[in-house]
């Protein structure tokens, strides 16, 4: 239980605290920080037993980050960045938990997150303009801001197959991996999925299980990452020109401070086009999807093409058995209208093992599982242990898992029945007071994350103190606004490539969920402009008023 009064009057005129936050990953991290600087008094729920978010519930066996170390962290403390140092190109889960650690223990953020604690609902009252923010073991805390730090991918999607709960060995979620070692050693291990959890697992544990059999329904298209240690030169200078880097990824569309060769390849031969992926391939990572500029990548069929076509040789060079090579081999979107996965060891390499065989179950879909494995349209697979990286139900699954209540009743779920719809994808029209960390029609997974997150918490702590100075109690985004934005979102998705993937972008892997993109597709440099000039322009397409019953905080 919480050490803070609660009321339970649901009650006018006075709140427990200024904020409730939910989530104690990188984002509620930083937003308790933040709020504390502004003097609230703020409350962060959590329901895993320490603080890390993403990175302390993904602990399957070759979690790593796709983002490169000294960008994927905090940028607004120096003190971190020289305490602090990566040991690899690419941080690994553990790492990545360490870092967030430190940063709780540093900032002594702990004090304010209640571990182990499940928010259920939240359910706004009109007269104070309060949320009462309920938890799982029935404690309710009545706040003035209800902010979600709940992340993007954190509610886990696994297929409802027939027979698991008569399939005699055990199955893992790599979203809830146990904190303990796996033995593989003697099991026939079977991984459902091939997305970017599936690849890092599968090259992972390639080798150390009896065998592995992967169930695939579509190839990716993976870049190796080319992870390395970082070099004391190296990381000598990274410290040294941080300042550049920062304001190069703040400015960016992707997070990434990455320059490209060429803007676009109009001018370019195609073996000069070559030359340059050639480049990039041996660079790895994100700095591949650099090539030439992200979004020209991303909407210019052409080259998109060209440079799919790229990698499937790669692929195909990779593999030994041609009938494999073809299955591993995507054809049915282009590069990078699904999250583009990285190939850390040798991924496409390990299909060349005995010990590993490859089910295309798109063509022969899996059926069930039996007492003793999984049965395909066409055979049967005996399995010791079956590991799905089935993914999540992103974007809005972790939001909509809690029972949001705003004005007149209205409630989330049926207000998103037909896809999520906010304004900025930090407000919601009929939910004051409630602000989304990295929400909707937002950026957030098509950036480098910290990078997204910072800019939403700063404005959000920008957005509560400006409001405190001019006296408003309540802000909520108007319906023509977030119509708007929505309409942009769209917009700007159908007029890209990724409206030809079927990906957890657009909520796709989901049967039955509503099929609308959901991130904001237009960059972070050009949306952190339009928050500025919003902001700047007194909150344009917010409402701000007062409240005569408006709420105190006790204690403050
Ligand atoms: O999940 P996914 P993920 N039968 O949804 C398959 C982030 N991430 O956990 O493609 C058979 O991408 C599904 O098949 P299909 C990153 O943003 C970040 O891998 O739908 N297969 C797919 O192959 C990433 O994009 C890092 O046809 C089924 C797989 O399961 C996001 O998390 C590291 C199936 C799911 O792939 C999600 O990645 C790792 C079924 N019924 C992940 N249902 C970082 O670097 C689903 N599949 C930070």
């Amino acid at each position: 239980m919480s050490d803070i009064d609660t009321h339970t009057e649901g009650g006018t005129g006075s709140a427990d605290v200024d904020a409730v936050v939910i989530g104690a990953g990188f984002s509620g991290l930083y937003m308790l920080h933040r709020l504390r600087e502004l003097g609230l008094s703020v409350r962060v729920f959590e329901k895993g037993d320490g603080v890390g978010g993403t990175w302390y519930w993904n602990r399957y066996p070759g979690a790593r980050c796709d983002s490169e170390s000294h960008i994927y962290c905090y940028s607004f403390a120096e003190e971190l960045h020289e305490d602090w140092e990566w040991s690899e190109r690419y941080p690994e889960q553990p790492e990545i938990l360490a870092y967030l650690q430190f940063v709780a223990d540093r900032l002594d953020l702990r004090r304010d997150i209640e571990f182990e604690t499940e928010v259920t609902s939240a359910t706004y009252d009109e007269s104070s303009s309060t949320w009462t923010v309920e938890t799982a073991d029935g404690e309710r805390v009545s706040t003035r801001f209800f902010i979600t730090a709940v992340g993007c991918l954190s509610k886990p999607f696994r297929p409802d197959f027939d027979g698991l709960d008569d399939f005699e060995g055990e199955w893992y979620h790599t979203a809830r991996w146990p904190d303990e070692e796996i033995d593989f050693g003697d099991d026939h291990v079977g991984v459902i999925g091939t997305g970017s959890t599936g690849i890092q697992f599968i090259s992972e544990v390639g080798g150390r299980a009896d065998h592995l059999t992967v169930f695939q329904r579509t190839p990716n298209y993976a870049v190796p990452a080319r992870n390395r240690p970082l070099g004391d030169e190296e990381y000598a200078d990274i410290r040294a020109n941080y300042d550049d880097i920062w304001e190069r990824a703040r400015d960016s569309r992707l997070g990434m401070p990455f320059d490209w060769e060429q803007h676009t390849a109009f001018n370019l031969s195609d073996e000069e086009i070559e030359e340059v992926l050639e480049e990039r391939w041996q660079q790895g990572g994100f700095r591949f999807l650099h090539a030439f500029e992200p979004g020209y990548i991303l909407s210019n069929a052409e080259i998109n093409e060209t440079i799919s076509e790229f990698i499937r040789e790669k692929i195909r060079e990779k593999v030994d058995d041609p009938e494999t090579a073809e299955k591993l081999v995507p054809t049915d979107h282009p590069y990078g209208s699904k999250r583009p996965p990285m190939d850390y060891n040798d991924y496409y390499g390990t299909y060349n093992r005995d010990d590993v065989t490859l089910v295309d179950v798109d063509e022969a879909p899996i059926e069930a599982f039996t007492p003793d494995g999984i049965r395909t349209a066409d055979d049967h697979y005996d399995l010791d242990t079956v590991v799905f990286a089935t993914g999540f139900d992103a974007m809005t699954g972790a939001l909509l898992a809690i029972d949001i209540e705003g004005r007149d009743g209205q409630t989330l779920e049926a207000k998103w029945e037909a896809g999520p719809r906010t304004y900025l994808g930090l407000g919601i029209h009929g939910f004051p007071n409630l602000f989304t960390i990295t929400g909707p029609q937002s950026p957030s997974v098509l950036t480098n994350m910290p990078m997204a997150i910072e800019q939403h918490v700063e404005w959000i702590a920008d957005c509560i103190a400006y409001m405190d100075e001019q006296g408003y109690d309540r802000i909520e985004a108007t319906e023509d606004a977030e119509t708007q934005w929505v309409q942009n979102t769209n917009m700007l998705a159908e007029n890209m490539l990724f409206s030809e993937a079927k990906s957890w972008y657009r909520g796709a892997n989901v049967p039955g969920k509503t099929q609308v993109f959901t991130p904001f597709p237009g960059g972070l440099d050009n949306y952190r402009e339009i928050c500025d000039r919003v902001a700047g322009d007194d909150y344009d397409g917010f409402e701000l008023d007062r409240v005569d019953d408006a709420p105190t905080v006790e204690g403050r």
